[in-house]
């Protein structure tokens, strides 16, 4: 076995050579990568023994991608293209060895080699497109030639991975060969290569499927449509379909150019450097500083809930899902099996998408308990308390829970706003005690709120964040203040949105320019589809609010016809001149003169609040680290993935830019509204927050 540089060998066995790649954690294209190919792929060449070659990675994947760490730094020889070169114009024939995944410029190097085997466990994709990308080095014409335009149409948009099977029947692998023998059995394909004298069969060249789509318009025209909503706001995937348009209507070189064209604006652009910041934060994030990986972890094999309302339910079916056996306690047996009924519907729900079948709903279901005995609780590893926000009824269960539930175990709460070092106050054991803030609808959304308490030990930590993963979350680590990192941050955001509204802005007004933004809605929709009920009492209620107004008025949003809006049968808003009097009446009584707001001002306000709120979370340590905040808006909020979060956009915008606007707002900000600090130094000192480390 020769070795070529520190992370390849070549092999010879017999008349066929193994390339072998060996770059933890994932044999990413780094330069040192692409040298060994091109390296390796001479010396095979040369070498009058081989007669075909074998390319194949060591440890968890074959090739998983470019290496992101390099794109948009000065390109280093060989480049990508003069890798695939060597490799498809290569006279012997080349097979690429597959397992794990191959993704990205992983898969353009296997569709440059003339042969593809793969294990059953392996799976191939261009996932550029969550980069903000498209695939660069050939991707976007190989692929439809092998797969057909539209697989290729939905790879390349969705990024999704095909698996072995599925790439098989496309022809996108040539043979599955048996798990745990990769090498044995791409060698055997090699030798059937050779003893067939099968051709050098270059994917360039193969034109029936893409040649039988053209003068097709109707079927990127479809595509665009059926997905419009999905790509709202996203550069990447339209730049992705108008390659796979190339591949069909031009000759390989040409597509190639538009390809290469493409590719390098959208790697320059800003959308981009959002999305590989992002893929970045979101593996950042599981990374505590005091908390080392080797934290010792508790294990959770019963789950309690307390409570069977929206939240305790959706809570519950994240643990049935992964088979984790749950007890939910409620205190009443309607309310208990009004909660269960529920559970159940969500699940039969998904059984009509084909994502469940009757069997797995009855196995989650089967895996579910539900109690009105607090006592039931005793033997579970972790128990989450999902009652409404009240701190005196939260420590009431709390010092319960303390006295029932075994030691050892994990008391967690749901509390989205509450001091949770105040509810650690009503048991022995605080150390014990953590925040897990889900989102509404919990089966659903992807962000959980880890609450830190001043107590809380490092096990119980490193365990709710692997738990975390484990249930398909992304976790981020918070300390305690009044709604955390996401809500705080909204909190900041709404000060904004409803003093507007005193200016002489509507909802609406303010709405469409967070939705042009890339929310999914703003504010003022938000709060019709929450219910502007949440915490309004009708017997307190004294008129002396727009919302409180608005609730008077039977207006409590969506659920009852409506709210800052008007709602038609089908849940559609309009803008509701019942409210547009509302709040004159209000603006009127406040003595401003109302004045047309620019959506610029709009838009810098609302943001530029919440980026200012996020520099004071970082001051005062609530989060690690300013990308942690971007995954808590991004997975919680909503906000657009291609504007990499609030503080990333404020690094996009400028902090000096976010800084001297708020200073000329001034007085428009509130009165209780300040600069923080951070954000100031920051923005003298011309550094970013990405700089902070
Ligand atoms: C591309 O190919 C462009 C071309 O078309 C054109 C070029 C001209 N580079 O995710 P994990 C790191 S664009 C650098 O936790 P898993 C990752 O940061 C690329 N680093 O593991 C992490 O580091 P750390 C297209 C990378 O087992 C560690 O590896 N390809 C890369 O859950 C482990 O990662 C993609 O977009 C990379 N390409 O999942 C694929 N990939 O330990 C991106 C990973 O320090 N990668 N790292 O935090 C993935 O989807 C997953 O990593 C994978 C493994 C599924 C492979």
């Amino acid at each position: 076995m020769g070795a070529i540089n520190a992370v390849a060998n070549l092999a010879v066995e017999g008349e066929i050579g193994i390339l072998i790649l060996n770059s933890p954690p994932v044999n990413a294209l780094s330069h040192q990568v692409r040298a060994a190919i091109v390296e390796g792929m001479q010396l095979a060449i040369d070498n009058a023994a081989i007669k075909a070659i074998v390319l194949i990675c060591e440890g968890k994947t074959f090739i998983a991608g470019a290496d992101i760490t390099e794109l948009g730094k000065p390109p280093q020889s060989p480049s990508l293209v003069e890798v695939e070169d060597s490799i498809e114009n290569s006279p012997k024939p080349v097979i690429a060895a597959i397992h794990g995944t191959a993704l990205g410029g992983g898969l353009e190097v296997a569709l440059c080699c003339h042969y593809r085997v793969a294990v059953p466990s392996a799976k191939c994709g261009l996932p550029e497109v969550n980069l903000g990308l498209l695939p660069g080095a050939g991707g976007t014409q190989r692929l439809p030639r092998i797969v057909g335009p539209e697989l290729a149409l939905e790879m390349v948009t969705s990024g999704k991975h095909v698996d072995a099977k599925t790439s098989l029947a496309a022809g996108l692998v040539d043979e599955i060969v048996p798990e745990g023998d990769l090498r044995g059995g791409a060698v055997a394909f090699a030798k059937k290569v050779i003893a067939e004298k099968r051709p050098l069969r270059k994917v360039r060249d193969l034109n029936d499927k893409v040649v039988a789509a053209r003068g097709k318009p109707e079927i990127f025209a479809e595509f665009r449509k059926a997905n419009a909503r999905r790509f709202r706001g996203f550069l990447a995937p339209e730049y992705n379909i108008r390659t796979i348009e190339a591949a069909v209507s031009l000759p390989f070189a040409a597509g190639l150019q538009l390809e290469h064209k493409l590719f390098m604006e959208l790697m320059g652009g800003t959308q981009s450097a959002a999305q590989r910041y992002v893929f970045f934060a979101e593996r950042q994030v599981w990374k505590i500083p005091d908390v080392p990986e080797d934290t010792p972890t508790i294990p959770i094999k019963k789950v309690g809930i307390v409570g069977a309302g929206t939240m305790g339910g959706g809570i519950s079916m994240n643990f049935a899902n992964v088979g984790i056996p749950v007890t939910i306690v409620e205190m009443k047996q309607d309310a208990l099996e009004r909660g269960l009924g529920v559970i159940r519907k969500n699940y039969e729900r998904s059984t009509k998408s084909g994502r469940l079948t009757m069997a797995d709903v009855d196995k989650r279901m089967g895996l579910l308990t539900g109690t009105l005995n607090l006592e039931a609780l005793a033997d579970c590893d972790l128990v989450i308390e999902a009652i409404f926000e009240n701190m005196d009824v939260k420590k009431d269960v709390f010092g319960k829970l303390d006295k029932i539930v075994k030691q050892g175990a994990i008391l967690a709460s749901n509390t989205s706003a509450l001091d949770l070092n105040e509810i650690a106050t009503a048991v022995q054991r605080p150390q014990f005690v953590i925040g897990l803030h889900f989102f509404s609808p919990a089966n659903v959304m992807r962000l959980l709120e880890v609450v830190r308490g001043a107590k809380t030990s490092k096990p119980v930590i490193a365990t709710s964040m692997q738990l975390a993963k484990k249930i398909g979350k992304i976790a981020a680590l918070v300390g305690v203040c009044p709604g955390f990192v996401g809500n705080r941050i909204l909190y900041a955001r709404s000060l904004q949105a409803n003093a507007m509204l005193m200016e002489g802005a509507m909802p609406w007004d303010i709405d469409k320019v967070l939705y042009d933004f890339g929310l999914p809605m703003g504010p003022f929709a938000m709060s019709d589809l929450a219910g502007l009920d949440l915490g309004w009492i009708k017997e307190k209620s004294k008129s002396s609010t727009i919302r409180e107004v608005l609730c008077e008025k039977d207006r409590r949003g969506q659920k009852t016809g409506a709210g800052f809006y008007d709602y038609d049968e089908q849940r559609n808003a309009r803008p509701s001149p019942v409210t547009e009097q509302i709040i004159k009446d209000f603006a009127a009584k406040s003595g401003n003169t109302p004045r047309k707001i620019s959506e610029e001002e709009i838009l810098e306000r609302c943001t530029y609040a919440m980026i200012n709120e996020g520099a004071k979370i970082l001051e005062e340590g609530i989060a690690i680290r300013p990308s942690d905040i971007d995954i808590v808006w991004i997975n919680g909020y909503g906000w657009p993935v291609y504007r990499g979060g609030p503080m990333f956009y404020g690094d996009t915008v400028g902090l000096k830019n976010v800084v001297a606007k708020l200073k000329e707002y001034g007085p428009r900000m509130g009165k209780d509204f300040t600069i923080s600090p951070l954000l100031e130094k920051l923005a003298a000192e011309g550094r970013r927050f990405q700089d902070l480390k």
